[in-house]
């Protein structure tokens, strides 16, 4: 079986031919290609044009295929007019326009009722606070997600593939059905939302293949393209642009405890719940290259490596590093806010944004086998952050467990193994996909230290202020 996975990222997107067959699964990149934000009138936007033309021409290049499955990044959305033509480019999460919005909404839904519906985690940049902001909802008759919209492009289709519908705020999390009654009382007519799809359902056909619905959250399908096991408690990192560190729950977690500890519900493949926490991830990192006009990540990370331990901390959630601009510049303020020194050379600047990376992720677990009463045995980290062998060995002396690294092409396998599925593969549940993810790919253990001194970072950062 061959099948294709178009995987759109927040910074590249790729087409990556699955096969699968005899007990593994392989796949070859076609095709790889820039994204990013572009200035749309005053608003950060998506060149989905190109994107689209892009992924068209990655497909074409694959060859005969037997499936065609699209996952991208979240949250972010087209609206479409009543011929489906695209009133504007999609606007980018990372836009301003969403400053001020989360209190207009929850003046309309209080955030403790719009939690107890949706799970999702307030962060600004969520749809529902993006809707608050948008200009056009008069003239639109469907909002399509960013993989729904390609879906669309290319095959006619229209609907809403419910893993990523669920990181809307506009999605009941239980019923796993549109939220109509919240969406009403925010100011996004019903209308606007197209019926949902679960994955495996054929929603057409494109370049003489089915295309069919896979986990089109990116990190639906990377959370199941973790290689776990079921008789392991574990945690997933998903580390990209964005790391997303949570765990598997069979039904979502709609307590004040989650919603107070940060994390939100979102859905994942099969009807399970990922609870996670959104961490700002490796954008700090590749901000501040950019911002040093260097390409030159192993050199930064060879040079991290060489840096002090346990330097200066900053809070990577902190609103002031989303959007785009001079991280180094905003590290040193935040560092001499919380009265701590600022990092001197490049080295230690990217220490410093590693180990308050790791930081984060020791938090998250802890609050996360807090509010879950579970703890957790091992962290599955996955996606390009997988790679990086300074912050994972950091993120397993900091979470003090087991960090497995690998796969980092845990998305497309996600989507290639659903399609697979559905096309007829034996795959009867998700431990089987994650078996052949497990048997297919390169892993690497690294094992946690002495977690003593993460203690007395996490103290002294604490009283420094670093959380506020
Ligand atoms: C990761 C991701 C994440 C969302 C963000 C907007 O790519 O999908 O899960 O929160 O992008």
């Amino acid at each position: 079986m061959r099948v294709a996975a178009v995987d759109l990222g927040a910074t590249s997107g790729r087409v990556v031919v699955g096969e699968v067959g005899g007990g593994r699964v392989g796949l070859t990149q076609v095709r790889r290609f820039p994204n990013g934000p572009v200035d749309g009138g005053g608003v950060l936007r998506w060149d989905t044009g190109a994107l689209f033309a892009e992924s068209v021409a990655g497909l074409r290049e694959a060859g005969p295929l037997d499936g065609i499955g699209i996952d991208s990044w979240a949250v972010d959305y087209g609206l479409l007019d009543a011929d489906g033509a695209l009133l504007r480019p999609p606007a980018h999460h990372r836009d301003g326009r969403t400053a001020g919005m989360p209190a207009r909404v929850h003046a309309l839904v209080p955030e403790a009722e719009l939690y107890a519906v949706g799970g999702v985690q307030a962060l600004p940049f969520t749809t529902v606070y993006q809707l608050a902001a948008e200009t056009d909802l008069d003239r639109a008759a469907t909002l399509l997600l960013i993989p729904d919209l390609l879906v669309h492009h290319l095959t006619g289709a229209v609907g809403a593939e419910r893993t990523n519908a669920s990181t809307t705020g506009l999605y009941d999390a239980r019923a796993g059905e549109w939220a109509l009654g919240v969406a009403e009382r925010v100011g996004v007519p019903g209308r606007l939302l197209p019926p949902l799809r679960s994955q495996g359902e054929v929603l057409g056909t494109a370049l003489g293949a089915p295309v069919v619905a896979v986990g089109s959250h990116d990190t639906a399908s990377a959370v199941l393209g973790a290689p776990a096991r079921p008789d392991r408690p574990f945690a997933y990192l998903s580390s990209g642009t964005w790391s997303l560190i949570g765990v598997e729950l069979e039904r979502p977690l709609l307590t004040e405890a989650a919603r107070l500890g940060g994390f939100g519900n979102e859905a994942g493949v099969d009807g399970t719940t990922r609870l996670l926490r959104n961490v700002m991830g490796l954008w700090v990192l590749t901000e501040t290259l950019r911002a040093w006009g260097s390409e030159d990540l192993a050199g930064a990370l060879a040079s991290a490596a060489d840096a002090p331990a346990f330097g200066p901390v900053v809070d990577v959630d902190a609103p002031g590093f989303l959007p785009p601009g001079d991280m180094p510049a905003r590290i040193a303020a935040a560092c001499r806010a919380s009265g701590q020194r600022e990092p001197g050379t490049r080295g230690e600047v990217v220490r410093c944004v590693l180990e308050s990376l790791a930081l984060a992720y020791r938090r998250a677990l802890r609050g996360l086998e807090r509010v879950t009463g579970t703890a957790v045995e091992v962290l599955h980290v996955v996606g390009g952050g997988a790679r990086n062998e300074l912050l994972c060995a950091l993120t397993a002396d900091a979470c003090g467990v087991p960090v497995v690294a690998g796969p980092v092409e845990a998305t497309a396998l996600g989507n290639v193994l659903v399609q697979a599925r559905a096309l007829g593969a034996d795959l009867p549940d998700r431990w089987a996909v994650r078996e052949l993810v497990a048997a297919s790919t390169a892993l690497r253990v690294h094992r946690p230290g002495d977690g003593r001194a993460w203690d007395a970072l996490e103290a002294r950062a604490g009283a420094a202020g670093v959380w506020g």
